[in-house]
């Protein structure tokens, strides 16, 4: 626990205080705010509130104060839970995460950068130039993924629009030698349609303000071509940003070429938004008849026969749209999978250097909610959900149920479990993704409508769900096309429009050829498909969910994730408004105050008894270099009586329980002292001076 702040700016760790009510909670998260102290912890949870202001407090100095030290040795901090995560992975040599949540313009992207700069800044002390190498590529890719995955949305000025879970790969001596980003679940009907003040991708507006700088002069003549495409006005300088975003493409290696192709792919979509077939002709450097034919027939086999079929004026925009959607993320893709290629671990043989070791960062686009909500929220808030249920899982289930088995004496603490409403979205056969899959799947004309009928009769008596037709008189519900979730953040009231040809994200197998023809002509680093187009068949159901929640239910996700739970003080970006109510709820659903209360009441850490043995052991001369006790158990109950810390340990069944950190370190500090010794002890007799 940090003790060194002064008083006056509230308890550093909220298990510090009083009492543990929701008033005293608020009223040390607010004066903490004031005060411009921003990071409180619960134990080993962050908990941070949007600043919304430049603050001195990440520069080298502050870096240095935190490097090496434990998490309550300085004031709460985000380089703290980087520092221990690092040391955690190091000591354990075993891979580890941080999991950043909140909502939507919470602070969660600006706090995985500053991890990463951490990182980045505490490792390679020998400056080894592959290793110099690989950070910078790791820190400049932030910004690339910005720049074409975020946009500017009525929450956020900088809203990601897509899952990040970003793995650092440390070599034996905890060094960087690499990484993988994967991504998740961009939000490509962006690139067709935004909401009233929101704005598509930055790089779509970056291009246009800088089109004379480093583009080729024929793009740039194109892109100058584009009618109305006119950005709102906003706060961000997209001058500036493509200038660093073209040189961090430079740095991380994309060829000239590549670069250029990525304008021309940006200027194709531009131009398919104004319907210019000629330009996108040669954008795609394919001839306008085809493109004109990709946009407005369709080819269909009919028994032997293939014949080209005319769209309706509805299809054909569908068409477009479906193209522009899938133009922008292929490119999406392809450049994360370009990033990847350049900052995988190359040359790393574990059987010479030992094991690498991984540390995760997961950030993805907060809980959000519109004056519309369509697919994208919802899918949004499920992805949410599903990492309000891990942090559930995690700190306040497991926690407690293996207290219970150890047998140490617990009082049950309760939660809101939210796992009703995942299950609500993905139970089969009566989930709404079940519902969904079965209507996308359905042959014949399925509508929206239809699939919102789907849901009433499966769902009428379900506790979080309701629609127009089964509450006709509730206000919230405008229209017979809206249903509501009651989200363990709030209630959202999604419209079901569009949520049947969403989910199918049908690209028309003909723009699939137009786009597949391109490779073999001049340009060969064109990135849009690298595979032929399968033959004529519906395109499958779009699993949109799927691989961010495999991602957490895979073995390979670290057991234990370090958290930064991110709160956002006001709607209005202020530094200075601390918003009583908005941060109320949040902290109620975050669940932080039972969070205290599990932590109050348990142990800061815990290990298997021969696991703390061995790492303990020199410092006790009942156990060094080894027992003749009944047990293991035994064994350390007599090192934990010789060093004094019997009123701070619980003795479970399989392991031993510390109830602070403090104790904890204090050990690491004499096992550091004894191996130092013993150390200094084998070199004398090495040299033969013993
Ligand atoms: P988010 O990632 O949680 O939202 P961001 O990290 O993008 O939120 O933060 C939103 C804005 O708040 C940033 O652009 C900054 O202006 C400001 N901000 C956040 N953290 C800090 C900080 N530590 N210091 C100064 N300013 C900060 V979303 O991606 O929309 O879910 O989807
Ligand atoms: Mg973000």
């Amino acid at each position: 626990m940090a003790e060194h702040e002064s008083l006056e700016f509230g308890k550093a760790d909220f298990v510090l205080l009083d009492s543990v009510s929701l008033e005293e909670f608020m009223a040390n998260l607010k004066l903490r705010f004031e005060k411009g102290r921003i990071y409180t912890y619960i134990g080993e949870v962050v908990v941070s509130v949007n600043p919304y202001r430049a603050m001195n407090i990440y520069g080298r100095d502050t870096i240095e104060q935190y490097k090496g030290r434990e998490l309550y040795e300085r004031p709460p901090h985000l380089f703290a839970i980087a520092d221990a995560a690092y040391k955690a992975m190091k000591r354990r040599n075993k891979d580890t995460c941080i999991v950043i949540s909140g909502e939507s313009g919470a602070g969660k992207t600006e706090a995985s950068k500053y991890i990463m700069q951490y990182i980045a800044a505490i490792t390679n002390p020998g400056q080894r130039a592959e290793v110099e190498r690989v950070k910078n590529m790791l820190l400049k890719s932030n910004c690339v993924l910005e720049a074409f995955g975020n946009a500017k949305t009525n929450r956020n000025d900088n809203s990601s629009r897509f899952g990040k879970y970003m793995d650092i790969n440390f070599d034996f001596k905890g060094d960087p030698i690499g990484g993988h980003i994967n991504n998740y679940l961009l939000e490509k009907s962006r690139v067709i349609f935004q909401q009233e003040g929101e704005r598509s991708f930055h790089s779509f507006y970056q291009v246009c303000v800088c089109v004379s700088v480093s583009i080729d002069a024929l793009i740039v003549l194109l892109i100058h071509s584009v009618p109305s495409f006119s950005p709102p006005q906003s706060s961000i300088n997209d001058g500036a940003d493509f200038k660093a975003v073209a040189d961090a493409m430079k740095v991380i290696g994309f060829t000239p070429d590549e670069i250029q192709t990525v304008y021309k792919v940006l200027a194709t979509i531009l131009h398919l938004n104004s319907k210019v077939v000629a330009v996108i002709g040669v954008l795609l450097a394919t001839k306008e008849e085809n493109v004109g034919k990709a946009l407005l027939y369709r080819t269909v086999a009919t028994g032997r026969d293939v014949i080209d079929k005319q769209h309706t004026t509805q299809e054909a925009s569908y068409g477009r749209d479906a193209l522009a959607k899938a133009m922008y993320e292929r490119m999406f893709c392809w450049i994360v999978g370009r990033i990847n290629d350049v900052i995988e671990v190359k040359n790393y043989d574990a059987k010479v250097h030992g094991k690498n070791t991984v540390i995760g960062v997961l950030d993805i686009y907060g809980f959000e909610i519109f004056q519309n909500n369509s697919f994208e929220q919802f899918c949004i808030n499920y992805c949410n959900e599903k990492l309000q249920q891990l942090f559930i899982q995690l700190v306040l289930r497991q926690e407690q149920e293996e207290y219970q088995r150890e047998g140490i004496p617990w009082k049950h603490i309760d939660y809101f479990n939210n796992q009703i409403i995942v299950d609500l979205v993905e139970l089969q056969h009566k989930g709404i993704f079940s519902v969904l899959d079965e209507a996308c799947m359905t042959v014949g004309k399925v509508t929206d409508e239809v699939f919102l009928q789907g849901l009433n009769s499966k769902l009428a008596k379900h506790a979080h769900y309701t629609s127009r037709k089964l509450s006709p008189t509730d206000k919230s519900l405008e229209f017979d096309r809206d249903f509501r979730i009651r989200h363990y953040a709030g209630d959202v009231v999604y419209s079901v429009v569009g949520f049947i040809d969403k989910n199918k994200d049908t690209l028309f197998q003909d723009f699939k050829r137009l786009l597949y023809n391109r490779l073999e002509s001049t340009h060969t680093c064109y990135p849009l498909s690298s595979r032929p187009p399968p033959s004529l068949s519906h395109g499958p159901t779009v699993a949109f969910y799927d691989a961010l929640i495999t991602n957490f239910s895979s073995p390979f996700f670290p057991p234990e994730p370090y958290y930064v739970r991110c709160i956002k003080p006001n709607d209005v970006k202020s530094p200075l408004l601390f918003e009583y109510e908005r941060c109320r709820h949040q902290v109620e659903y975050l669940g932080l105050l039972e969070n205290v209360r599990v932590r109050r009441a348990g142990f800061a850490n815990r290990q298997e008894y021969p696991r703390f043995l061995q790492r303990y052991k020199m410092i006790s001369e009942f156990t060094w270099p080894n027992h003749d006790l009944p047990s293991d158990k035994e064994a350390v109950k007599r090192l934990v009586q010789g060093c004094g810390f019997e009123h701070d340990v619980a003795y479970g069944k399989t392991k031993v329980f510390v109830r602070t950190p403090r104790t904890l370190f204090c050990l690491e500090e004499q096992r550091d002292e004894m191996v130092g010794r013993i150390v200094l002890f084998l070199q004398k007799v090495w040299r033969g001076t013993i």
